[in-house]
């Protein structure tokens, strides 16, 4: 199996220079909509700084690196003209990672829709889906002769109904018919995006949750949450078809064949498992993505990271055979796995000392080796994420890292978990070249 760790450009690189306007620009500058009131505009510099984060990445010994390809930095109108001082930029990190070792692994999109698409209406607008599979082709035009693996969307969920239905998220909209009409068009640019990357090894990255009612009666609210977090995309994957409570359209039929088959490979992002029961004054904003919001609520159990995420390593190990059932012969990558933590401990030497987030690793590593014995074809596991960044509506409240990133400074200094994890991978890699096991 390969490890490696994963970011996002939004959250690491900073708009650097010629990147278009994306709609995280514009959401976080509405008064509120970002707990601290910050944006993306510098991150972590990575635009510059990529340099260091590859030989972090040395470093830590990784596989594989999973970042993301912003689409208003190749594409500053969202359509049309690409940029070829943006291309450049990951030409450059291409390479470097290659001449590593180290296998890079684009996203082509993780959220920063060029704005000029969203004033056309964005996501719940067909056209959006069309100007994606242009833009894919773009990438794979300039990447395609060393890169092979690519992912087209990542948690198209997070992008449909955070936002579009809670409207927590970019572009903040709270309608929950766009929201369907978004996971919809996201589904159609992912398979749409892969027919325009030919010879590429094209998957989708979801956001999968094991769903348990805490109570038999909350059963039928339980499907509900787990239809649209789970099974909407892969029944659409795996059937072209939708679960129930996706609301039929006329422009489905033809669309979900398209969809149907589409991801040769399929990426899980894991973080926690929903407990669905009786409906809470305190429920967290993101709860009223779901149909039904209000009559039911979200009742994580300790222990909880400081995102209030309750930690179910054993839900990853059963997320894992779910898709491995439901797309057979699919292999399957872990494409984000991690915990944000306070940091707050630090060793004599002033490096952060995360326990928490070791162990949070070392349970969810032993689930996904778990599910691997089990027969799941799980080909890598990454770990969210290599630097403290933007993490969306929270700013750089919360931090994942296994790298400290100073806010003043942008220094990076790896955390206990960066020593930790590049441990494992060199034992795995001692035990895996004397043949103890694949
Ligand atoms: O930071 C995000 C990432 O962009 C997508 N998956 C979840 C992470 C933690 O919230």
């Amino acid at each position: 199996m390969q490890i490696g760790a994963a970011t996002a450009a939004y959250q690491v690189e900073g708009a650097g220079d010629g990147r278009g306007p994306c709609i995280w620009d514009v959401f976080a500058a509405r008064p509120g909509a970002v707990l601290d009131g910050s944006d993306g505009a510098l991150a972590c510099d990575s635009f510059h700084r990529w340099p260091e984060d590859v030989a972090l990445l040395a470093e830590l010994g990784a596989d594989a690196y999973r970042f993301s390809v912003s689409w208003p930095r190749v594409q500053p109108a969202g359509s049309g003209a690409v940029a070829p001082a943006g291309l450049a930029y990951y030409d450059r990190l291409v390479d470097a990672l290659l001449e590593r070792g180290i296998t890079p692994m684009p996203t082509l999109y993780h959220w920063d829709l060029p704005q000029s698409l969203q004033d056309a209406g964005g996501w719940p607008e067909r056209d959006t889906a069309l100007r994606f599979a242009d833009y894919a082709a773009a990438v794979h035009g300039a990447l395609g002769d060393r890169v092979t693996r690519f992912a087209t969307m990542n948690e198209p969920w997070c992008s449909a109904f955070l936002g579009h239905g809670s409207g927590v998220h970019a572009p903040g909209v709270q309608d929950p018919a766009a929201a369907f009409r978004a996971a919809h068009h996201l589904l159609l640019g992912h398979a749409l995006g892969a027919r325009a990357m030919p010879g590429a090894d094209v998957g989708i990255v979801c956001n999968l949750y094991p769903v348990l009612p805490t109570a038999p009666e909350f059963a039928p609210q339980a499907r509900v949450v787990d239809e649209i977090q789970n099974g909407l995309w892969l029944d659409a994957l795996a059937h072209g078809r939708y679960p129930a409570a996706v609301p039929p359209a006329d422009e489905h039929a033809d669309d979900l064949a398209l969809v149907r088959g589409s991801a040769a490979w399929f990426g899980v992002n894991y973080y926690t498992a929903l407990r669905v029961g009786p409906a809470r004054p305190d429920s967290a904003p993101d709860q009223a993505s779901y149909p039904g919001a209000g009559e039911f609520g979200l009742h994580p159990r300790d222990p909880r990271t400081s995102m209030g995420w309750e930690v179910v390593p054993e839900g990853l190990e059963q997320v894992l055979g779910r898709v491995a059932r439901t797309l057979p012969g699919v292999p399957i990558w872990v494409t984000e796995n991690g915990a944000a933590y306070a940091d707050d401990v630090r060793s004599a030497d002033g490096t952060v000392d995360d326990r928490d987030r070791i162990a949070y690793l070392e349970g969810h590593l032993a689930a996904v080796e778990r599910a691997r014995a089990a027969g799941a074809p799980v080909a890598g596991y990454l770990a969210w994420t290599l630097l403290d960044n933007y993490e969306w509506a929270y700013g750089y409240t919360r931090t994942f890292g296994i790298v400290e990133v100073d806010r003043d400074t942008l220094d990076r200094r790896p955390k206990a978990s960066f020593r930790w994890l590049a441990g494992y991978l060199a034992r795995q890699r001692e035990v895996t070249s004397t043949g103890d096991t694949q």
